[in-house]
Protein backbone atom coordinates (compact mmCIF):
# COMPACT_ATOMS: atom_id res chain seq x y z
CA UNK A 1 0.00 0.00 0.00
CA UNK A 2 1.24 3.37 -1.03
CA UNK A 3 1.96 5.28 2.22
CA UNK A 4 -0.20 8.58 2.73
CA UNK A 5 -0.01 11.82 2.73
CA UNK A 6 -2.58 13.83 5.43
CA UNK A 7 -2.70 17.01 6.30
CA UNK A 8 -4.84 19.02 8.70
CA UNK A 9 -5.61 22.32 8.39
CA UNK A 10 -6.04 24.70 11.41
CA UNK A 11 -7.55 28.26 11.30
CA UNK A 12 -5.54 30.79 13.07
CA UNK A 13 -7.21 32.92 16.38
CA UNK A 14 -10.52 32.04 14.58
CA UNK A 15 -13.34 34.12 15.80
CA UNK A 16 -11.46 37.27 16.60
CA UNK A 17 -9.68 36.71 12.75
CA UNK A 18 -12.72 36.56 11.18
CA UNK A 19 -13.95 39.99 13.38
CA UNK A 20 -10.30 41.68 11.96
CA UNK A 21 -11.91 40.63 8.32
CA UNK A 22 -14.72 42.62 8.98
CA UNK A 23 -13.06 45.61 10.52
CA UNK A 24 -9.50 45.67 9.49
CA UNK A 25 -8.69 48.53 12.13
CA UNK A 26 -8.86 46.13 14.76
CA UNK A 27 -6.14 44.60 13.52
CA UNK A 28 -3.20 45.89 15.52
CA UNK A 29 -4.97 45.67 18.79
CA UNK A 30 -5.72 43.40 21.14
CA UNK A 31 -9.09 41.68 20.41
CA UNK A 32 -11.20 39.60 22.34
CA UNK A 33 -14.05 37.10 21.43
CA UNK A 34 -16.27 36.44 24.47
CA UNK A 35 -19.57 34.71 25.47
CA UNK A 36 -21.32 37.20 27.78
CA UNK A 37 -23.28 34.83 30.30
CA UNK A 38 -25.61 38.34 30.83
CA UNK A 39 -25.31 38.19 34.88
CA UNK A 40 -23.19 41.14 35.05
CA UNK A 41 -21.33 43.41 32.56
CA UNK A 42 -18.15 40.88 32.41
CA UNK A 43 -19.51 37.73 33.57
CA UNK A 44 -18.54 35.03 31.20
CA UNK A 45 -15.46 33.47 29.37
CA UNK A 46 -13.33 33.73 26.38
CA UNK A 47 -14.11 32.33 23.27
CA UNK A 48 -10.92 33.32 21.82
CA UNK A 49 -8.16 35.62 21.70
CA UNK A 50 -5.76 37.45 18.52
CA UNK A 51 -2.22 36.77 19.22
CA UNK A 52 -1.66 40.61 20.30
CA UNK A 53 -4.31 39.62 23.22
CA UNK A 54 -2.34 36.66 23.90
CA UNK A 55 1.05 38.12 24.83
CA UNK A 56 -0.90 39.91 27.48
CA UNK A 57 -1.49 36.45 28.82
CA UNK A 58 -5.46 36.20 27.33
CA UNK A 59 -6.58 32.66 25.81
CA UNK A 60 -9.63 30.59 25.02
CA UNK A 61 -11.48 29.70 28.68
CA UNK A 62 -10.61 32.62 30.69
CA UNK A 63 -12.84 34.44 32.45
CA UNK A 64 -13.51 38.13 30.77
CA UNK A 65 -13.01 39.88 33.73
CA UNK A 66 -9.82 38.25 34.16
CA UNK A 67 -8.87 38.98 30.35
CA UNK A 68 -10.00 42.81 31.11
CA UNK A 69 -7.90 42.88 33.60
CA UNK A 70 -4.79 42.07 31.91
CA UNK A 71 -5.63 43.75 28.90
CA UNK A 72 -5.77 46.92 31.25
CA UNK A 73 -4.75 50.26 29.51
CA UNK A 74 -4.60 48.99 25.91
CA UNK A 75 -6.68 49.57 23.46
CA UNK A 76 -8.05 45.88 23.70
CA UNK A 77 -11.44 45.62 21.71
CA UNK A 78 -13.76 42.87 23.51
CA UNK A 79 -16.77 41.59 20.76
CA UNK A 80 -19.47 38.86 21.53
CA UNK A 81 -19.23 35.91 19.87
CA UNK A 82 -20.92 36.15 16.20
CA UNK A 83 -21.24 32.56 15.22
CA UNK A 84 -23.52 32.56 12.12
CA UNK A 85 -20.27 35.27 11.01
CA UNK A 86 -17.90 32.97 11.32
CA UNK A 87 -19.77 30.10 9.86
CA UNK A 88 -20.12 31.55 6.58
CA UNK A 89 -16.70 32.35 6.70
CA UNK A 90 -15.80 28.66 7.23
CA UNK A 91 -18.08 27.22 4.92
CA UNK A 92 -16.01 29.16 2.10
CA UNK A 93 -12.87 28.33 2.98
CA UNK A 94 -14.00 24.26 3.56
CA UNK A 95 -15.76 24.82 -0.31
CA UNK A 96 -12.35 26.06 -1.22
CA UNK A 97 -10.02 23.39 0.68
CA UNK A 98 -12.16 20.28 -0.70
CA UNK A 99 -11.48 20.81 -4.19
CA UNK A 100 -7.35 20.05 -3.17
CA UNK A 101 -8.26 16.70 -1.47
CA UNK A 102 -8.61 13.15 -2.52
CA UNK A 103 -10.89 13.06 1.10
CA UNK A 104 -12.37 15.71 3.04
CA UNK A 105 -13.16 15.58 6.70
CA UNK A 106 -14.64 18.51 8.49
CA UNK A 107 -13.39 18.45 12.00
CA UNK A 108 -15.72 21.50 13.87
CA UNK A 109 -16.03 24.93 12.58
CA UNK A 110 -12.25 25.72 12.05
CA UNK A 111 -10.13 22.26 11.04
CA UNK A 112 -10.05 20.10 8.43
CA UNK A 113 -8.31 16.93 7.29
CA UNK A 114 -7.20 16.28 3.97
CA UNK A 115 -6.17 13.09 2.02
CA UNK A 116 -3.97 14.16 -0.77
CA UNK A 117 -2.00 10.88 -1.52
CA UNK A 118 -3.10 11.02 -4.83
CA UNK A 119 -3.10 14.70 -5.60
CA UNK A 120 0.38 14.92 -5.05
CA UNK A 121 0.95 10.85 -6.00
CA UNK A 122 3.04 10.47 -2.57
CA UNK A 123 5.26 13.09 -2.82
CA UNK A 124 6.13 15.14 0.56
CA UNK A 125 7.59 17.57 -1.37
CA UNK A 126 4.94 18.68 -3.69
CA UNK A 127 2.95 18.18 -0.56
CA UNK A 128 4.51 21.47 0.41
CA UNK A 129 4.23 23.31 -2.82
CA UNK A 130 0.14 22.34 -2.13
CA UNK A 131 0.01 23.16 1.29
CA UNK A 132 1.60 26.88 0.27
CA UNK A 133 -1.09 27.27 -2.69
CA UNK A 134 -3.72 26.56 -0.26
CA UNK A 135 -2.69 29.19 2.34
CA UNK A 136 -1.98 31.84 -0.42
CA UNK A 137 -5.38 30.72 -2.45
CA UNK A 138 -7.34 31.11 0.81
CA UNK A 139 -5.45 34.06 2.38
CA UNK A 140 -5.66 36.11 -0.93
CA UNK A 141 -9.63 35.62 -1.90
CA UNK A 142 -11.09 34.70 1.29
CA UNK A 143 -8.12 36.89 3.74
CA UNK A 144 -8.21 33.88 6.12
CA UNK A 145 -4.95 32.73 7.08
CA UNK A 146 -4.36 29.21 8.60
CA UNK A 147 -1.81 26.44 10.10
CA UNK A 148 -1.40 23.14 7.85
CA UNK A 149 0.71 20.13 9.77
CA UNK A 150 1.27 17.41 6.82
CA UNK A 151 2.29 13.45 8.55
CA UNK A 152 1.31 10.04 7.06
CA UNK A 153 -1.93 9.87 9.20
CA UNK A 154 -4.38 12.28 10.97
CA UNK A 155 -2.43 12.11 14.56
CA UNK A 156 1.03 12.99 13.26
CA UNK A 157 -0.88 15.86 10.83
CA UNK A 158 -2.78 17.01 13.65
CA UNK A 159 -0.30 17.21 15.85
CA UNK A 160 2.25 18.74 13.67
CA UNK A 161 -0.14 21.55 12.77
CA UNK A 162 -0.38 22.47 16.45
CA UNK A 163 3.29 23.30 16.35
CA UNK A 164 3.16 25.97 14.62
CA UNK A 165 1.06 28.44 14.58
CA UNK A 166 0.10 30.80 13.32
CA UNK A 167 0.26 30.51 9.51
CA UNK A 168 2.13 27.86 10.01
CA UNK A 169 3.36 25.03 7.54
CA UNK A 170 5.04 21.73 9.60
CA UNK A 171 6.07 18.35 7.32
CA UNK A 172 6.59 15.60 8.76
CA UNK A 173 8.12 12.91 7.18
CA UNK A 174 6.96 9.19 8.15
CA UNK A 175 10.38 8.85 8.79
CA UNK A 176 10.68 11.45 10.84
CA UNK A 177 7.64 10.68 12.80
CA UNK A 178 9.26 9.33 15.45
CA UNK A 179 11.47 11.83 16.38
CA UNK A 180 9.20 14.69 15.75
CA UNK A 181 6.33 13.48 18.64
CA UNK A 182 9.32 11.81 21.22
CA UNK A 183 10.34 14.71 23.11
CA UNK A 184 6.78 16.31 23.13
CA UNK A 185 5.28 16.26 26.30
CA UNK A 186 2.62 13.66 26.80
CA UNK A 187 -0.52 16.18 26.60
CA UNK A 188 0.58 17.04 22.94
CA UNK A 189 -0.97 13.75 22.07
CA UNK A 190 -4.52 13.65 20.70
CA UNK A 191 -6.74 11.95 23.43
CA UNK A 192 -4.10 12.62 26.51
CA UNK A 193 -6.26 15.34 28.77
CA UNK A 194 -4.78 17.13 32.04
CA UNK A 195 -6.01 14.50 33.83
CA UNK A 196 -4.39 11.70 32.00
CA UNK A 197 -1.19 13.16 32.02
CA UNK A 198 -1.19 13.85 35.56
CA UNK A 199 -1.79 10.06 36.38
CA UNK A 200 1.12 9.09 33.37
CA UNK A 201 3.19 11.77 35.33
CA UNK A 202 3.27 9.71 38.17
CA UNK A 203 4.12 6.76 36.00
CA UNK A 204 7.22 8.64 35.56
CA UNK A 205 5.86 9.07 31.47
CA UNK A 206 6.67 12.81 30.78
CA UNK A 207 7.10 12.77 27.11
CA UNK A 208 5.57 10.86 24.44
CA UNK A 209 8.47 8.99 24.06
CA UNK A 210 8.62 7.79 27.37
CA UNK A 211 4.94 6.72 26.56
CA UNK A 212 6.31 4.71 23.24
CA UNK A 213 8.70 3.16 25.42
CA UNK A 214 6.23 1.69 28.14
CA UNK A 215 5.26 -1.63 28.38
CA UNK A 216 1.87 -1.59 26.55
CA UNK A 217 0.48 -4.73 28.66
CA UNK A 218 0.77 -2.06 31.60
CA UNK A 219 -0.41 0.45 29.72
CA UNK A 220 -4.18 -1.63 29.35
CA UNK A 221 -4.13 -2.75 32.70
CA UNK A 222 -3.84 0.84 33.51
CA UNK A 223 -6.09 2.72 30.77
CA UNK A 224 -7.84 -0.17 29.77
CA UNK A 225 -7.59 -2.56 26.86
CA UNK A 226 -9.02 -0.15 24.17
CA UNK A 227 -6.94 3.00 25.30
CA UNK A 228 -3.89 1.50 26.27
CA UNK A 229 -3.24 0.11 22.91
CA UNK A 230 -4.78 3.69 21.62
CA UNK A 231 -1.89 5.19 23.69
CA UNK A 232 0.86 3.09 22.56
CA UNK A 233 0.22 3.49 18.93
CA UNK A 234 -0.33 6.74 19.03
CA UNK A 235 2.57 7.39 20.81
CA UNK A 236 4.88 5.06 18.01
CA UNK A 237 2.88 7.68 15.61
CA UNK A 238 1.16 5.03 14.35
CA UNK A 239 -2.67 5.94 13.01
CA UNK A 240 -5.01 4.34 10.65
CA UNK A 241 -7.78 6.11 10.81
CA UNK A 242 -9.35 7.49 7.63
CA UNK A 243 -10.05 10.48 6.10
CA UNK A 244 -13.69 10.49 5.31
CA UNK A 245 -16.51 12.48 4.73
CA UNK A 246 -18.91 13.22 7.71
CA UNK A 247 -22.27 11.17 7.53
CA UNK A 248 -24.62 12.68 5.10
CA UNK A 249 -27.51 14.78 7.14
CA UNK A 250 -31.05 13.40 6.50
CA UNK A 251 -32.28 17.19 6.17
CA UNK A 252 -30.71 20.58 5.70
CA UNK A 253 -32.63 23.33 8.07
CA UNK A 254 -32.58 26.76 9.38
CA UNK A 255 -35.07 28.24 11.61
CA UNK A 256 -34.79 32.29 12.93
CA UNK A 257 -37.18 34.40 15.36
CA UNK A 258 -38.84 36.96 13.95
CA UNK A 259 -38.63 40.48 14.94
CA UNK A 260 -42.18 40.58 16.03
CA UNK A 261 -44.89 37.80 16.18
CA UNK A 262 -47.55 38.05 13.00
CA UNK A 263 -49.48 36.33 10.29
CA UNK A 264 -48.80 38.78 7.65
CA UNK A 265 -47.28 36.06 4.38
CA UNK A 266 -45.24 38.62 3.40
CA UNK A 267 -43.02 39.64 6.76
CA UNK A 268 -43.02 35.45 7.06
CA UNK A 269 -41.46 34.83 3.82
CA UNK A 270 -39.14 37.64 3.61
CA UNK A 271 -37.53 35.63 6.82
CA UNK A 272 -38.08 32.24 5.24
CA UNK A 273 -36.48 33.52 1.97
CA UNK A 274 -33.31 34.45 3.58
CA UNK A 275 -33.19 31.12 5.48
CA UNK A 276 -33.55 29.28 1.90
CA UNK A 277 -31.07 31.16 0.54
CA UNK A 278 -28.38 29.82 3.20
CA UNK A 279 -29.66 26.53 2.93
CA UNK A 280 -29.34 26.68 -0.74
CA UNK A 281 -25.62 27.53 -0.12
CA UNK A 282 -25.47 24.79 2.18
CA UNK A 283 -26.73 22.60 -0.79
CA UNK A 284 -24.94 23.77 -3.59
CA UNK A 285 -21.31 23.31 -1.40
CA UNK A 286 -22.37 19.78 -0.94
CA UNK A 287 -23.16 18.73 -4.35
CA UNK A 288 -27.13 17.94 -3.06
CA UNK A 289 -30.74 17.73 -4.50
CA UNK A 290 -34.00 17.53 -2.71
CA UNK A 291 -37.07 16.02 -3.04
CA UNK A 292 -38.60 17.15 -0.10
CA UNK A 293 -39.29 20.71 1.39
CA UNK A 294 -40.90 21.29 4.55
CA UNK A 295 -41.91 24.47 6.75
CA UNK A 296 -41.63 25.27 10.62
CA UNK A 297 -43.62 27.44 12.32
CA UNK A 298 -43.61 28.02 15.70
CA UNK A 299 -46.50 30.12 17.63
CA UNK A 300 -47.16 32.75 20.11
CA UNK A 301 -47.82 29.37 22.43
CA UNK A 302 -44.74 28.02 21.62
CA UNK A 303 -46.71 24.92 19.85
CA UNK A 304 -44.76 24.06 16.71
CA UNK A 305 -46.23 23.10 13.81
CA UNK A 306 -44.53 21.62 10.13
CA UNK A 307 -45.96 21.19 7.15
CA UNK A 308 -44.19 19.71 3.78
CA UNK A 309 -44.18 18.83 0.25
CA UNK A 310 -42.54 16.26 -1.73
CA UNK A 311 -41.79 16.47 -5.46
CA UNK A 312 -41.40 13.48 -7.98
CA UNK A 313 -38.03 14.92 -9.46
CA UNK A 314 -35.04 15.93 -7.50
CA UNK A 315 -33.98 19.43 -7.66
CA UNK A 316 -31.67 21.92 -6.53
CA UNK A 317 -32.61 25.40 -7.25
CA UNK A 318 -33.75 28.41 -5.05
CA UNK A 319 -36.77 28.88 -6.63
CA UNK A 320 -37.70 25.96 -6.00
CA UNK A 321 -37.66 25.92 -2.38
CA UNK A 322 -38.78 29.27 -1.88
CA UNK A 323 -42.16 28.61 -4.64
CA UNK A 324 -42.55 25.62 -1.80
CA UNK A 325 -41.66 27.93 1.63
CA UNK A 326 -44.42 30.12 -0.25
CA UNK A 327 -47.45 27.73 -0.79
CA UNK A 328 -46.42 26.08 2.52
CA UNK A 329 -47.06 29.31 4.83
CA UNK A 330 -50.03 30.54 2.55
CA UNK A 331 -51.96 27.29 3.20
CA UNK A 332 -50.87 26.79 6.66
CA UNK A 333 -51.88 30.37 7.65
CA UNK A 334 -55.09 29.37 6.53
CA UNK A 335 -54.86 27.02 8.54
CA UNK A 336 -53.96 28.41 12.14
CA UNK A 337 -55.23 31.33 13.70
CA UNK A 338 -52.51 32.16 16.04
CA UNK A 339 -49.50 34.69 15.31
CA UNK A 340 -46.10 33.02 14.25
CA UNK A 341 -42.84 33.69 16.27
CA UNK A 342 -40.46 31.75 14.77
CA UNK A 343 -40.23 30.13 11.14
CA UNK A 344 -37.97 27.36 9.73
CA UNK A 345 -37.10 26.28 6.12
CA UNK A 346 -35.86 22.08 6.07
CA UNK A 347 -35.37 20.32 2.94
CA UNK A 348 -34.56 16.97 2.77
CA UNK A 349 -34.82 13.32 1.04
CA UNK A 350 -31.35 14.22 -0.95
CA UNK A 351 -29.75 12.52 -3.78
CA UNK A 352 -26.20 13.22 -4.24
CA UNK A 353 -25.14 14.54 -8.07
CA UNK A 354 -22.05 14.06 -9.39
CA UNK A 355 -20.14 16.39 -7.52
CA UNK A 356 -17.84 18.30 -10.43
CA UNK A 357 -14.38 19.21 -8.88
CA UNK A 358 -15.03 22.87 -9.03
CA UNK A 359 -12.02 24.96 -9.46
CA UNK A 360 -11.40 27.27 -6.68
CA UNK A 361 -11.36 29.99 -9.26
CA UNK A 362 -14.81 29.08 -10.06
CA UNK A 363 -16.12 29.11 -6.88
CA UNK A 364 -14.50 32.66 -5.69
CA UNK A 365 -15.76 33.85 -9.17
CA UNK A 366 -18.89 33.62 -7.57
N1 LIG B 1 -13.36 28.19 21.01
C1 LIG B 1 -14.21 28.54 22.06
N2 LIG B 1 -13.92 28.20 23.35
C2 LIG B 1 -12.77 27.49 23.63
C3 LIG B 1 -11.90 27.11 22.58
C4 LIG B 1 -12.23 27.49 21.28
O1 LIG B 1 -15.24 29.18 21.80
N3 LIG B 1 -12.48 27.16 24.90
C5 LIG B 1 -13.69 28.63 19.64
C6 LIG B 1 -13.05 29.94 19.33
C7 LIG B 1 -11.91 29.61 18.41
C8 LIG B 1 -12.39 28.34 17.72
O2 LIG B 1 -13.24 27.69 18.68
O3 LIG B 1 -11.61 30.65 17.50
C9 LIG B 1 -11.28 27.42 17.28
O4 LIG B 1 -10.56 26.96 18.40
P1 LIG B 1 -8.99 26.72 18.38
O5 LIG B 1 -8.67 25.92 19.58
O6 LIG B 1 -8.55 26.21 17.07
O7 LIG B 1 -8.38 28.18 18.66
P2 LIG B 1 -8.19 29.41 17.71
O8 LIG B 1 -8.53 29.14 16.30
O9 LIG B 1 -8.90 30.56 18.32
O10 LIG B 1 -6.64 29.71 17.87
P3 LIG B 1 -5.38 28.99 17.23
O11 LIG B 1 -4.70 30.03 16.40
O12 LIG B 1 -4.57 28.59 18.42
O13 LIG B 1 -5.86 27.81 16.44
CA1 LIG C 1 -8.93 24.20 16.08
CA1 LIG D 1 -7.73 27.38 15.16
Amino acid sequence: MQARVIMLVDFDYFFAQCEELRNPALKDKPVVVGVYSGRTEDSGAVSTANYVARKFGVKSGIPLYLAKRRLEGTEAVFLPVDYEFYEQISDKIMHALRGYADSFEQVGIDEAYLDVTQKIQGSFEAASDLAKKMKNEVKNQLGITFSVGVGPNKLVAKTAADSQKPDGLTLVKPEEAERFLSPLPVDRLVGVGRKTAAKMGELGIKTIGDLARYNVQRLMELFGKNLGVYFHNAANGTDNEPVQEAGEAESISRIATLKVNTRDLEVILEKASQLSEEIHRELAQKGLSFKQVGIIAILTDLSSKSRSQTAEKPAKDLETIKKAARELFEKFLGESELEVRRVGVRVSQFSKEEREQKKLTSFFGN
